[in-house]
């Protein structure tokens, strides 16, 4: 009896502390069967690796596995005539207690439709530019714990609807509605069992352009989501690179030469880093007073003569340098 308590804590502990996994199923119609659907109306085949339903209005093919309640579920479809209409049947556990997410392409609206034993709920959203024998990308992500269904289509969100049914559970299928002669047709189903962001990746900021024009960010992905991503978003991209404006610590200069006998000296001074504008360049001469005895007037005499100065420059020199001319 110890034994058999402390299995049953252990178990309730691992069943806590172990992460939600979520299981992708997907079906892309190649393999020429429908293996793992369950056609409840007539209509449906699978012709040139795709699911196909033709003359069989209100039709509904389900997906075995399951019941679900978080999900997120993808297919591709193609419309054969702008009246009809194609989309998910969520949560199914009949026809009475159900949610349809349906696209409408002759009335521009994708509806939401709640199914409560008799009672049916709809909402319209506007979606535009659908046309017939086109491909699209329709994506519902639904979150069973606070109702909200959201719609992508080709990848982009266009809302997220609040159903208000309780039954969140059920099974996932493909509808079309109205039918006429042209064909519905389905591709590359997904059903992923977890809530993934559109499509789970999270992104950092751009960091700032870098000097080759180029700018880079990270990317991560929900592990619950991985399996549902396709393609890594872009994590380096150019840019327009602006060079920082100058400041005093970017500016190098090397010491004042000696004072010359015109009573300036020099120095040089160059940029250290890319920058532009900002602090100018700091001075590179200035005036300054030589060392009046005649062996320092020599000195700088040699330095801009090749000859030694006569006497009477000389004290020309050392005159000028104690007036201070
Ligand atoms: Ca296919």
């Amino acid at each position: 009896m110890k034994k058999l308590l402390m299995l049953s804590f252990v178990m309730a502990f691992v069943a806590i502390a172990l992460p939600c996994k979520a299981a992708t199923f997907t079906d892309d119609f190649n393999d020429g069967n429908a293996d793992g659907w369950n056609f409840v109306n007539p209509g449906w085949s699978v012709e040139d690796g795709t699911l196909k339903q033709y003359g069989s209005g209100g039709a509904l093919a389900l997906f075995e596995n399951g019941p679900f309640t978080d999900q997120t579920v993808e297919t591709d479809f193609k419309l054969g005539f702008p009246g009809w209409a194609a989309g998910f049947s969520l949560w199914y556990q009949g026809y009475q207690n159900r949610v349809e997410v349906n696209v409408l392409a002759n009335w521009g609206t994708i509806n939401i439709n709640e199914f409560k034993d008799v009672v049916e709920t709809t909402r319209s959203y506007p979606v535009s530019g659908l046309t017939p024998n086109t491909w699209y990308k329709l994506k519902v992500v639904a979150n069973s714990a606070n109702g909200e269904i959201a719609v992508y289509l080709d990848n982009v969100h266009l809302f997220t609807d609040v159903v208000s049914t309780p039954n969140r559970s059920g099974y996932t299928g493909l509808i079309i509605n109205d039918s006429y002669e042209r064909g519905v047709y389905f591709d590359n189903f997904s059903l992923m069992t977890s809530v993934c962001a559109n499509p789970g990746w999270t992104c950092s900021d751009w960091n700032v352009c870098q000097g080759d024009g180029t700018q880079v960010r990270t990317c991560t992905v929900d592990p619950e989501c991985a399996s549902a991503v396709t393609s890594t978003p872009a994590i380096s991209q150019s840019c327009t690179y602006t060079p920082p404006q100058c400041i005093a610590s970017d500016w190098q200069c090397s010491d004042w030469g000696i004072c010359k006998l015109n009573r300036t000296q020099t120095r040089t001074c160059s940029k250290t880093t890319n920058c532009e504008g900002g602090v100018a360049q700091p001075a590179i001469t200035k005036s300054c007073r030589p060392i009046c005895t005649l062996l320092n007037i020599i000195n700088l005499w040699r330095q801009e003569n090749p000859r030694l100065p006569n006497y009477g420059i000389l004290d020309q020199l050392l005159r000028a340098c104690q007036a201070g001319r």
